[in-house]
């Protein structure tokens, strides 16, 4: 079933890159991007020419796999090579959210730092911030962040656009602090006189929720949880991902001339999806299409940025999602009125959220060109718990005794070099019902919960009562549930999974 379009490569073997040719090294994370989202990847509505010229150039995954359909696990997962299912606490988090991540924890950005990588987090971060929930100092220093955890500097939104505080934190502090408006926040009760989405319906200028995310408004947007205060400090949407990307390029003049390590996050396609004015209009899918311009803008802005600095040739880009896609996230951006035939989960079911493939297939586009021969494809099953343990790998830097217990180092396959794919691949629905895929084959293990999403999205969860099990060699994929006609395999798979759960 391996029938990858690459041909085995005679390149140099890994162990001989020197020291100083380790290149820089860009994950990039797009939030809620589908596999059906981008042109390379067979988007027809919308085109994405940056990415595609670096999946022309590079390598293009058709079987990546995230750890989680939802962003806090998928996150964790992704940072710290252990399975979201081991540590509870780890769903979709707050934006008061203690640090999810311990500061014992092994992450992928201690062990490059390890290796002589100065190293970064940008954008979108969602795993908690201090070491209590809801006991932050937002007016002084947050007493645990990313710092902590591996990373020399960050530039990060607390949580996700629709939660507050909707303000950046650099370097352990809310940046552009406004010492005229003190910062609150709150999850469970709103500040005396503050309107919100739902008493101030009036104040809802930019756009206005479909479902859920009622409460406080900042930029004529409500959202999730409450706050006060910020003022100058307050983010604006429509400048989110310009922010975002000046700060990652000055990340890369500060450190032009040692390796780095950025873990990238852009916004888009999350929702409040309200990109720069400067992309409105130019595209027929509204502002979920523009967002997805905007996403691919970035891209050439940091292609660009590295162009300009010489450091082009010898920077591996790894672009990915966090999770599947979602249309109606709960702000009416007429995502789903405007998507015609547009499948951002590609020929996938389901979609963020679900046990279904959709849920966690996940771009995944490896770009180097000092190393990596481009213009080909892999249909290799790979997963994003790999990331620490390949990144380690190329860094050529020891994994310490139990770091990222799931990770494993699978450089060769990511590089090019061959096409093995992993032996299993494992994710999380929304509701923690565990997944396992292998090359071929799709087990979903029983959950409680109906067929459908309950609280607003349009999307198939894949829960059922009983165990599932699908080929995935044949088409419409989960087409056919064949738990019954095949038990031996469904066992095989059940015990493999139980192997797993048991295994650290
Ligand atoms: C849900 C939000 C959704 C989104 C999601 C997290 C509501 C009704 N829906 O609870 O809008 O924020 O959480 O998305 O509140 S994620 O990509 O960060 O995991
Ligand atoms: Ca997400």
């Amino acid at each position: 079933m391996v029938k990858s379009s690459l041909p085995l490569l005679g390149l140099l073997p890994l162990a001989t890159l020197a020291q100083e040719q380790r290149p820089n090294i860009i994950l990039l994370v797009a939030d809620d991007l589908g596999y059906g989202d981008l042109s390379c990847y067979g988007a027809t509505r919308v085109s994405t020419p940056t990415v595609d010229s670096l999946a022309a150039h590079g390598l293009r995954f058709t079987n990546m796999h995230a750890c989680a359909s939802t962003s806090t696990p998928s996150r964790y997962a992704m940072l710290t090579g252990m399975y979201p299912f081991r540590r509870p606490g780890t769903d979709v988090a707050a934006g008061n959210a203690g640090a999810i991540i311990q500061k014992d924890q092994v992450t992928v950005a201690k062990l490059l730092q390890q290796a002589g990588y100065a190293t970064a987090a940008i954008g979108k971060w969602h795993l908690g911030l201090g070491t209590q929930t809801a006991m932050q100092d937002w007016n002084g220093e947050i007493d645990l962040t990313p710092r902590d955890l591996g990373f020399d500097y960050h530039y990060i939104m607390a949580a996700t656009a629709d939660r507050v505080p909707c303000v950046y934190l650099e370097q352990g502090r809310v940046a552009n602090f406004d010492p005229q408006a003190p910062i609150e926040v709150s999850y469970k009760k709103n500040f005396e006189g503050e309107p919100t989405g739902r008493t101030h319906p009036e104040l809802l200028t930019k756009l206005r929720p479909s479902h859920g995310h009622d409460q406080t408004i900042v930029n004529g947007i409500s959202r999730i949880g409450f706050m006060k205060g910020g003022g100058q400090a307050l983010w604006r949407d429509e400048s989110i991902a310009d922010s975002i990307v000046s700060h990652a390029i000055g990340f890369m003049d500060r450190h032009r001339e040692e390796p780095f390590f950025m873990y990238l996050c852009t916004n888009d396609v999350h929702v409040p999806r309200l990109p720069h004015e400067r992309f409105r209009g130019l595209s027929p899918m509204g502002l979920r299409g523009e967002a997805i311009l905007q996403f691919d803008w970035t891209v050439a802005q940091l292609t660009q940025a590295l162009k300009e600095r010489g450091l082009d040739k010898n920077t591996l880009i790894l672009i990915t999602s966090d999770n599947g896609p979602v249309l109606d996230d709960g702000y009416d951006d007429k995502a789903v009125e405007l998507a015609g035939d547009h499948a951002p989960g590609g020929p996938w079911r389901g979609g963020k959220y679900s046990a279904f493939e959709a849920g966690s297939v996940v771009p995944f586009i490896v770009y180097w060109p000092e190393s990596v021969k481009g213009g080909r494809t892999s249909d290799a099953l790979t997963s994003l718990i790999d990331v620490p343990a390949t990144l380690a790998a190329l860094a050529q830097t020891e994994m310490p005794e139990g770091a990222a217990p799931d990770s494993e180092d699978h450089l060769s396959t990511w590089l090019g070099r061959d096409r093995h794919p992993r032996r299993f691949a494992v994710s999380m629905a929304s509701n923690r019902s565990l997944v396992l895929r292998t090359q071929r084959y799709k087990y979903i293990s029983p959950s409680k919960g109906g067929p459908m999403i309950t609280w607003g999205p349009e999307i198939e969860t894949g829960y059922r009562a009983t165990p599932q099990l699908y080929d995935l060699s044949r088409k419409p994929y989960e087409g056919k549930d064949l738990a019954d006609k095949k038990p031996r395999k469904l066992r095989e798979m059940e015990e493999l999974l139980e192997e797993i759960r048991e295994g650290e």
